[in-house]
């Protein structure tokens, strides 16, 4: 791994409705992430946190099905553009959420320079709809398919290119609630999808031998998205968008020790940190120490 880590805070809580995700950069800085990551021997550089501008009505439709697109749009425009710089240096771009829509951004920046970026994305949800698919027309909802060039032209075409990433590089880990759309787009790309079924039967540590020995050919770099509602919500409570029956707090972090290990790991970001919602603000405290076990925080 990189030795430089470059920490982007993105306070965005528009690609859904529930407010106070907006908070989870300064739960999650406030829970020790820029000293965890000193500790650990790396050169980390806080560069803030990217501008979120404020639409005049909240959860506005204003085309396709996509609430509060253009300033989603913007914000994004502005991360890609941060990620990008950060990424030129050298440095290893680690972002901090925010409502998962923020993925758009930081997808269109780490998979610029690559022709076959892998993604791992763990989430309790598929982040595969489209402004015709999706049920509520929340754009956290979005941003995978987004990445494989799918819905609105604003989003898709974030960077100036599209698709971003291929579909036979994707894998998902930990979903247990995907709406219809999303399944008939999984089978339809073939896509990798380990379910919580799959976790249960196989185990984390097959689950994740399998998407790493995957991933680690054919591909040139690797980004990890996390959304902590991947997490089972009695150990990340602080989510937006819950769902029973998650991955308990240790198969995560056994998940990332597993990456930490290969080394394989180009970016990361984790979202969907709620303060409002969480428990004495144990869902940022987890996703801060599931960063130290990423970036090889070792138990002994
Ligand atoms: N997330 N599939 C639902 C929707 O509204 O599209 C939930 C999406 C949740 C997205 O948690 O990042
Ligand atoms: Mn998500
Ligand atoms: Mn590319
Ligand atoms: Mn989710």
């Amino acid at each position: 791994m990189n030795k430089r880590i470059s920490v982007i805070g993105v306070p965005m809580d528009l690609g859904q409705n529930r407010r106070g995700v907006d908070m989870g950069p300064s739960a999650m800085r406030y829970a020790g992430v820029i000293e965890r990551l000193i500790a650990l021997g790396f050169d980390v550089v806080d560069r803030g946190d990217i501008e979120i501008g404020r639409p005049s009505k909240l959860d506005v439709i204003e085309e396709g099905n996509l609430k509060d697109l253009k300033v989603v749009v913007k914000a994004n425009q502005s991360l890609y553009e941060k990620v990008r710089s950060v990424g030129e240096q050298g440095d290893f771009p680690l972002v901090l959420g925010g409502d998962h829509s923020i993925a758009i951004g930081t997808l269109a920046a780490v998979a610029k320079e690559r022709e076959n970026l892998g993604v791992i994305w763990f989430d309790a949800h598929g982040d595969l709809n489209t402004g015709e698919t999706s049920p509520s027309g929340n754009i956290h909802g979005m941003p995978l398919a987004v990445s494989l060039g799918l819905g609105h032209q604003s989003l898709a075409e974030l960077g100036g290119y599209a698709p971003k990433i291929k579909p036979e590089n994707i894998v998902i880990i930990g979903a247990r609630s995907l709406d219809a759309g999303e399944k008939q787009l999984i089978r339809e790309k073939g896509m990798n999808v380990y379910t919580m079924h799959e976790i249960d039967r196989l185990g984390m540590t097959q689950v994740m031998n399998e998407a790493i020995a995957y991933l680690s050919c054919g591909t040139d770099g690797v980004h990890l998205s996390v959304d902590l509602d991947a997490l089972d919500p009695q150990d990340a409570p602080g989510v937006g968008t819950a769902v029973l029956g998650g991955t308990s707090y240790r198969e995560t972090h056994l998940a990332m020790e597993m990456l930490a290990e290969q080394n394989m790991v180009t970016s990361a970001e984790f979202v969907e940190v709620n303060p409002i919602l969480d428990v004495r603000n144990q869902t940022a405290v987890a996703a801060v120490e599931l960063m130290g076990s990423l970036f090889g925080e070792k138990l002994l």
